[in-house]
């Protein structure tokens, strides 16, 4: 039955979990093609194969919260001893910035298609959409179609950045889709939207040098612990970022001396500040339109037009789908990887393990970073009652600060868990210098049913800022101080 098709597995969308399940398929034997193609932004920006992560994505991103952190290293390094002459004139070059940054990208999009052809999966550069439920039309560059049929399809095309409806958004207006690859320095700029995108360009914005505004609709970091989600706010505020808060903005305008922005405060009065660059980062769409999805008779949620998939698979039997466009679920490039790949086994190596959505760690690389794990203290008290949970918290102070003296007020952690005998932990949050290394192998424990015994009885690595995870014992029903002592 299977030669009935050209393709055991046809994938459309070469990201993060497409190009994943794309090759664990044909490791196993099966007859794979990946669709990928990139519709240039409202600005024009395009880019090679890979996906979001690698090209607009987590890697550039990772990069220039990199290149935010020498800066500050390099003032740093002068009161460790380190004799930088001129530190007054220490700036970033945001040409050679985004030349690195674009640089290292095209190697891995090279990376990429070399792995694809010797791994023999089939990668065609076509924007795929459904002809019938086994058949895929892929529109080439050169507006000629390729036509293929496949026993199983997979849908991973991911999302694209949304932009407001008002007048002058697009024309005027970048997403993060354009701000990895700006040929000119973005200037004073200012950011729509306090979500972790919004939040990590803002932080490595300010931390190159840019004046950078940050405009809140209603709260920082939904969906994030907001305690932290404050701490976060603060301690990039302390560092220069401004922030308009509950503002939505109305008007964008190109003037000759830059771009015009009209905004509603929260009183309801007009206000309007110019900018060089104005970035939008108020959430992404998911990109099922192109798809006509209704040959194939697959349903989307019409509110997100996001796919709600059962371990993956869509209500057309053999049509699965993984990654960003899956309907609330994390949009985390592990995230889409991992189910791509237990997918791929599933349909081809008689595999039954399923994806487990849960305990997903996560880190926003804000100025000061905050990786976490787990339920936030809001979703804990909404699922277990107060007074069922014990949050256990601490101020801390990294060892490497004192030297330079670096505001060590928002270095902060907590530990939520529940208060029967166990006390098994079901949060871990955690705000300091690499947050997503220290919380990453804490990710392992919870899957392992950390309790706080277990963790207390844990010895730490001294001196590091991940110790502080195992010596906190304050507990906030206690309201002792968490702040340190010494
Ligand atoms: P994508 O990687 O988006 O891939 C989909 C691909 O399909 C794209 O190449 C697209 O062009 C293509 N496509 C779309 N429609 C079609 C079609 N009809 N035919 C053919 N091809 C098509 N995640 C993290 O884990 N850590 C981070 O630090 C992180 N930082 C991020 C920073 C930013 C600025 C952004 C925007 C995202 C970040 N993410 C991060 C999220 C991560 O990039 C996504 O979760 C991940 O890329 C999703 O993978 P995917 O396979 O679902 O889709
Ligand atoms: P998010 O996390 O969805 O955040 C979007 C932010 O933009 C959030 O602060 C929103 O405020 C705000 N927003 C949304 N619409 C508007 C409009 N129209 N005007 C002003 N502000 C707005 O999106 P990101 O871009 O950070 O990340 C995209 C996804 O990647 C996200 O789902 C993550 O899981 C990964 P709100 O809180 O809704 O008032």
């Amino acid at each position: 039955i299977e030669e009935q098709y050209m393709y055991d597995l046809v994938v459309l969308g070469g990201g993060s979990g497409g190009l994943a399940a794309a090759k664990q398929a044909a490791e196993l034997g099966a007859r794979v093609a990946v669709f990928d193609y990139v519709t240039p932004s409202p600005k024009g920006t395009k880019w090679g194969l890979g996906g979001t992560c690698v090209n607009v994505g987590c890697i550039p991103k990772k990069l220039m919260h990199q290149a935010a952190l020498l800066g500050e290293a390099v003032h740093e390094a002068a009161a460790f001893g380190w004799v930088i002459p001129d530190i007054k004139s220490v700036q970033i070059n945001w040409e050679a910035l985004s030349v690195a940054v674009q640089n290292h990208i095209k190697s891995v999009n090279w990376v990429t298609r070399v792995d694809l052809k010797n791994k023999k999966v089939e990668y065609i550069n076509a924007l795929g959409y459904f002809k019938d439920p086994h058949t895929i039309g892929g529109i080439m560059k050169n507006g000629e179609e390729n036509v293929v049929t496949a026993k199983n399809i997979l849908i991973a095309v991911g999302g694209r950045p949304k932009y407001p409806d008002i007048p002058g958004a697009i024309e005027n207006g970048i997403t993060s889709d354009d701000i990895f690859s700006l040929s000119q320095p973005p200037g004073k700029t200012l950011i729509v939207g306090a979500g972790y995108i919004g939040l990590e360009c803002a932080g490595f914005l300010n931390g190159l040098g840019y004046n950078t505004t940050v405009m809140v609709r209603s709260i920082i970091l939904r969906g994030f612990d907001q305690q932290m989600a404050n701490i976060i706010a603060e301690e990039m505020e302390q560092r220069g970022v401004h922030f308009i808060y509950q503002a939505k903005p109305k008007l964008i305008k190109k003037e000759a001396d830059g771009i015009l922005v009209h905004w509603v405060d929260k009183l309801g009065q007009v206000q309007k500040d110019v900018y060089d660059t104005v970035l939008f980062a108020i959430g992404r769409r998911a990109l099922t339109k192109d798809l006509k999805l209704e040959n194939a008779g697959v349903i989307c949620i019409p509110d997100d037009d996001k796919i709600d998939a059962v371990d993956e698979q869509t209500n057309v039997p053999h049509i699965y789908a993984v990654g960003d466009i899956l309907h609330k679920k994390p949009e985390l490039t592990p995230v889409a990887i991992h189910a791509g790949k237990l997918l791929s086994k599933r349909l081809f190596a008689n595999s039954s393990e399923t994806m487990d959505y849960t305990n997903i760690a996560t880190t926003v690389f804000s100025p000061l970073e905050y990786g976490c794990v787990g339920l936030s203290e809001e979703q804990a008290n909404i699922i277990y009652g107060e007074d069922n949970i014990e949050i256990y918290h601490a101020y801390y102070k990294p060892t490497e600060f004192f030297i330079p003296q670096k505001d060590n007020s928002h270095c902060y952690l907590k530990v939520v868990t529940l208060r029967n005998n166990d006390q098994k932990v079901i949060g871990m949050h955690f705000i300091g210098p690499n947050a997503g290394e220290v919380i990453q192998g804490f990710a392992t424990a919870i899957k392992s049913n950390l309790t706080f015994p277990i963790l207390k009885s844990t010895v730490g690595i001294h001196p590091t800022s991940a110790e502080e995870l195992i010596r906190v014992f304050i507990t906030k029903r206690s309201k002792m101080d968490p702040k340190p002592q010494s």
